[in-house]
């Protein structure tokens, strides 16, 4: 007591499953009721739900008869080759989308009206010929007929049954009202394959409390259907059905809501004033609407794993706000992509950005790391193969928010001054995450020389791969380092650290916190000396990775074992990895997207020689530059276009991808506009590239009815249609 001496007892204690200890930062409720319902399923065809957990889902199946198979269309699917998507849509109240399966056009409207005190909304499904088959068919071959099913679908949960019981049920609809389990029955017995129960989730009871009501049609061209939803109001027990929707009535609604699309669409992003014509202002509505149509509610939790416990524990059940990658392949939430989706979600309607935000935000645990995919739900995990379902809480994925962060910033508008207040108002809730956020990398991903970092999560002892892959770091099997370990330096992880450092600071000035702590990182990361001792390659001339590399790898086909019994068949051998020679410490020999991460960053000097050089390897076609965008790695690089197993094709070994060519695209304006000795340069490979993603894009999208993943020698490939950053042509057309 008299002395003063003290134990210190520092414990670091990693709490995955706690949640931030913040507060959370709150959703807008001016817009719970106007954004409770929505067309928040965007893995099915068409499918409508509320922002809750408990919602009733609207779905809708049909049958197609295609050489004389019968297939059942439900879930997006690009096996079943359809030309799909919502050409408008307002993220809000509105959505119109067309499907073109083979004979038949079906289209789906979604429209919502809201005021205090109501938030009523209408399906309506039409289904017409397609024009092919009004061409080629005679007139007196028969209309043809569809199988359509649309059903309403709720989890049991205790007594929240929304709808009657069985009996009463029964009485109330001319159509089919049963448990799925029966439905499902009926389905295989009509030939279907059980693919997954065709997507149904089969809740796991089999007692004749409906959970789901079907109707079921049989419906020729020209078939309209309008599904209301009104919701229970305790004045009234009565619907009163139409009545409502009566004036104006819906067509003249409809219309409406269509030329208010396109009026703000054309005030949005200008299209039409920088030179593009009808069908590519078409193509830009349709790309744009199938991301901001995509997007989803998804509630369930997610699978974790982490350094203390690999027996994987359930994250919290949580609800999950975001769009989409892809609709068809998919259809769930992934952290870095998100922050793309939300440049250009943010220029159209910035509350439903906040929104998105304030979810993925809320995801965070105690330690600052949200994960990486949500895969939340029955519905989703059915279509996760098991490997990756489960999240790691020691891994990374890029800190693209900033990007969406920065450019709410610098489109705070002065004329919407309440739109102001709002962003900042989120700002100031978010801002403690966003530091932990920060301070989640910073604890575990630096490298082991000070200053440096690096992804964690790839595979050291891998033998079949050719390059361990960094899922982690968004570029998957982007070559880094071959033999990996705790020396390696990631330059795309330095970057996106010094330009964090940087938003984080503009946010502290907004909202009138200390900026300096963000400020001082961001000077010091950006100093070119600590760049370029970090990652300037003088031997390679580009910036790199650094880590024990060699080139000399290859993949071969493992010897079958000598003994073998008689008759014994040869046993198929897998191809594993054969190093020819020792991998030493050193730059990773590899130009591609990581060498201009400090370039799309914006951290290099506008004078920096290094940036020049950083310019000619970008523009030269036997590097990285084609006639259709700029390639993930160079053409004369070791593992260019390699497969990395005998199984895992290249995916971000050469392939134009849009993010990174949206960011590069950025770059050269910012350095378009910074007067020095590439000024010039940076404006003249700007519109070159812009140009190029822009017509390939279109063209592409004329040519085969999607938007793709990703472009090899200018021909879409990969998950379709994916109109998730690659709608940010939609962006790069406009001129952001
Ligand atoms: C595989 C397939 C039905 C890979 O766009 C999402 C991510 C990107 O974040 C990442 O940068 N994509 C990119 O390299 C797609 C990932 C898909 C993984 C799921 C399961 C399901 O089969």
């Amino acid at each position: 007591a008299v002395g003063g001496y003290f134990i210190y007892l520092r414990v670091q204690e990693r709490r995955v499953v706690t949640p931030f200890a913040g507060a959370l930062i709150p959703f807008d409720r001016s817009y719970k009721n106007e954004l409770l319902w929505g067309t928040y399923r965007p893995g099915v065809y068409f499918g409508v739900r509320s922002r809750t957990p408990d919602s009733v889902e609207m779905g809708m199946m049909w049958f197609s008869y295609n050489a004389h198979q019968l297939f059942l269309r439900h879930l997006c699917d690009q096996n079943d080759k359809l030309r799909y998507g919502w050409q408008q849509h307002d993220g809000r109240s509105f959505g119109y989308q067309e499907i073109i399966d083979d004979a038949v056009n079906i289209s789906t409207t979604f429209v919502k009206r809201h005021n205090d005190q109501t938030n009523d909304w209408i399906s309506r499904i039409a289904i017409g010929a397609t024009a092919s088959a009004s061409n080629s068919k005679k007139n007196d071959t028969p209309k043809p007929t569809t199988g359509l099913f649309l059903y309403f679908d709720w989890r049991t949960r205790g007594s929240s049954n929304p709808f009657y019981s069985a009996e009463s049920c029964r009485d109330h609809f001319p159509f089919c009202c049963l448990p799925k389990v029966s439905l499902l029955r009926r389905l295989f017995s009509l030939g279907v394959a059980a693919k997954s129960g065709a997507g149904l989730k089969l809740v796991g009871h089999t007692t004749q409390t409906p959970n789901l009501i079907v109707l079921e049609l049989a419906v020729q061209p020209g078939f309209s259907l309008d599904v209301v939803y009104e919701p229970m109001r305790q004045e009234t027990t009565r619907s009163n059905g139409l009545g409502s929707w009566k004036t104006p009535p819906l067509d003249t609604l409809i219309h409406a809501k269509k030329q208010a699309f396109r009026d703000k669409f054309h005030k949005v992003f200008q299209l039409i004033e920088r030179g593009y014509n009808d069908e590519q202002n078409e193509f830009a509505q349709r790309v744009f609407s199938n991301l901001i149509g995509g997007l989803g509610y998804f509630y369930g939790e997610s699978l974790v794993v982490s350094q203390w416990s690999s027996t994987p524990s359930k994250y919290w059940t949580t609800g999950l706000f975001t769009a989409v990658p892809s609709r068809s392949f998919f259809p769930r939430g992934f952290l870095w992509d998100e922050g793309f989706h939300q440049l250009l979600i943010s220029r159209w309607d910035v509350g439903l950005t906040r929104e998105v935000m304030t979810s993925w935000f809320n995801l965070m645990n105690a330690d600052g790391w949200i994960p990486r995919e949500q895969i939340l739900g029955d519905e989703a995990r059915s279509r996760v193969p098991d490997e990756f379902i489960i999240q790691n809480s020691e891994y990374a994925n890029p800190p693209s928010f900033f990007l969406t962060i920065e450019s709410m910033l610098d489109s705070l508008d002065p004329d919407r001054p309440d739109e102001v207040d709002k962003t900042l108002k989120f700002f100031e809730f978010a801002y403690p995450r966003l530091q932990a956020w920060y301070n989640w990398f910073n604890a575990t991903q630096t490298g082991s020389l000070i200053g440096s970092y690096h992804w964690r999560g790839r595979n050291i002892t891998t033998e079949r791969e050719l390059n361990p892959k960094t899922l982690t770091s968004g570029l998957d099997d982007y070559p880094r380092a071959s033999h990996p370990g705790p020396e390696e330096r990631h330059v795309d992880l330095y970057c996106w650290m010094a330009y964090g450092a940087g938003v984080l600071a503009r946010v502290a000035e907004e909202i009138g916190e200390n900026p300096l702590p963000y400020r001082t990182a961001e000077l010091y990361m950006k100093q070119q000396e600590r760049l370029d001792q970090l990652h300037w390659s003088d031997k390679h001339g580009f910036y790199a990775d650094f880590g024990r590399h060699t080139d000399a790898v290859r993949l071969e086909r493992q010897q079958a074992p000598r003994q073998l019994k008689p008759g014994q068949p040869a046993p198929q051998m897998p191809k594993v990895r054969v190093v020819d020679r020792d991998p030493k410490p050193g730059f990773v020999n590899a130009l591609g997207y990581v060498s201009l991460f400090p370039l799309m960053l914006r951290l290099l000097d506008p004078s920096a020689a290094t940036l020049g050089h950083t310019l000619d390897h970008l523009r030269s076609p036997n590097l990285l530059w084609t006639d259709y965008g700029v390639r993930s790695l160079a053409r004369n690089s070791a593992l260019f276009a390699a497969h990395n197993t005998e199984h895992d094709a290249p995916y971000w070994r050469g392939a134009v991808w849009i993010n990174m060519n949206f960011l590069i695209l950025k770059a050269l304006k910012f350095y378009g506009e910074q007067p020095g000795p590439f000024q010039e340069k940076s404006q003249r490979i700007g519109q070159e590239l812009r140009d190029n993603l822009v017509q390939n894009m279109y063209r592409q999208y004329q040519k085969t009815g999607y938007v793709w993943e990703q472009y090899v020698d200018g021909e879409g490939r990969g998950s379709h249609p994916f109109t998730g950053w690659s709608s940010l042509v939609v962006l790069i057309m406009s001129d952001f």
